[in-house]
């Protein structure tokens, strides 16, 4: 034996945070109780991110280092991710159009992928989601409409997110832990014990959590949210986020226009002929004008 046998140092991810312990999953499924070593600060690391720990038990380990992120989401706050599978419902709620932007928004600035779900397709439809359906298609976003409850969609879904790592991101109530149900086979009990520990009426999602696919890749559920913040960024960036908004800039008369109070704009004839929803616009503005503000408070 060699003298540092019991000081061992293993790779990991981590897949959860609970309680002030982080859960490091190994490449051979193992997963280990881990604390931070004193120099690594508590809320610099997150779920996704890749860790050397030692271990100090047959299930407990220390963290010494953070291996580099290639992305970092920040709402929800996730390392690692390839992926956002952002998900809005049919009805139950009807679509958040500017929360799916917004998140759109976050996603581009990563350089992620977007697919946007459509769960809850057993039930009638309504505006919202017409408007997802043909405008985010025919940007360029694959739209995806799912029902938990008759399978629809499911094994679509199940394609798409093979071998990597992905995350379930979207308000309350849409779905996402139904779907991750689905998704992975024999998740159902444990969610339902969680929620029966929590003895709550609802499944509702505390935390952020990452569970292994069967066909590779990682799947990650998060809380529901209504509300995120945009990344910091100058006023120029914030179009180049908006799909779809570049090739209609061709016909815009000044080449740095911001598609704000310019004449001759081509995003606002787009607008006003229907081809760009009024909402999208509204997002692109609202976002403009945050960003705006905070330039003026630095
Ligand atoms: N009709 C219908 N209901 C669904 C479907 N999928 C989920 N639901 C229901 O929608 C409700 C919310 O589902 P959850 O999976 O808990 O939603 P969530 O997005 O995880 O919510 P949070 O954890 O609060 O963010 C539950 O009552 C589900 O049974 C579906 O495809 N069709
Ligand atoms: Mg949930
Ligand atoms: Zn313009």
């Amino acid at each position: 034996m060699t003298r540092d046998a019991g000081e061992k140092s293993v790779n990991g991810l981590i897949i959860k945070r609970y309680s002030g312990f982080y859960y490091v999953q190994t490449q051979d499924n193992r997963i280990f109780e881990c604390k931070l070593r004193g120099k690594l600060k508590d809320g610099r690391l997150l779920v996704g991110d890749r860790v050397k720990f030692t271990l100090t038990g047959s299930e407990t380990g220390i963290i010494d280092t953070v291996l580099a992120r290639d992305a970092e989401l920040r709402r929800p706050a996730i390392a690692n991710v390839n992926q956002v599978l952002v998900v809005m419902s049919y009805v139950e709620p009807i679509p958040n159009l500017h929360l799916l932007d917004r998140l759109l928004i976050l996603i581009e600035n990563q350089g992620l992928e977007a697919v946007i779900v459509l769960n809850k397709c057993d039930l009638a439809g309504n505006e919202q989601v017409e408007t997802i359906i043909e405008y985010y298609t025919s940007i360029g976003y694959p739209v995806v409409s799912t029902s938990t409850k008759k399978n629809i969609g499911i094994q679509e879904l199940a394609d798409i997110i093979k071998g990597s790592i992905t995350v379930l991101a979207g308000p309350s109530g849409v779905g996402k832990t139904s779907l991750l149900n689905v998704l992975i086979p024999g998740m159902e009990m444990k969610t339902d014990q969680v929620s029966r520990k929590l003895a709550r009426g609802k499944h509702t999602t505390r935390h952020v959590e990452l569970f292994p696919l069967i066909s590779g890749g990682w799947l990650a559920d998060t809380p529901g949210f209504g509300v995120v913040d945009l990344p910091a960024m100058k006023r120029e960036e914030l179009k180049s986020l908006f799909r779809g908004f570049s090739q209609l800039a061709e016909k815009c008369r000044f080449i740095n226009c911001i598609h704000a109070g310019e004449k001759e704009c081509g995003v606002k004839d787009a607008v006003e002929k229907g081809v760009i929803p009024a909402s999208r616009y509204q997002s692109y503005m609202i976002g403009l004008t945050e960003i705006i503000e905070k330039e003026r408070s630095y």
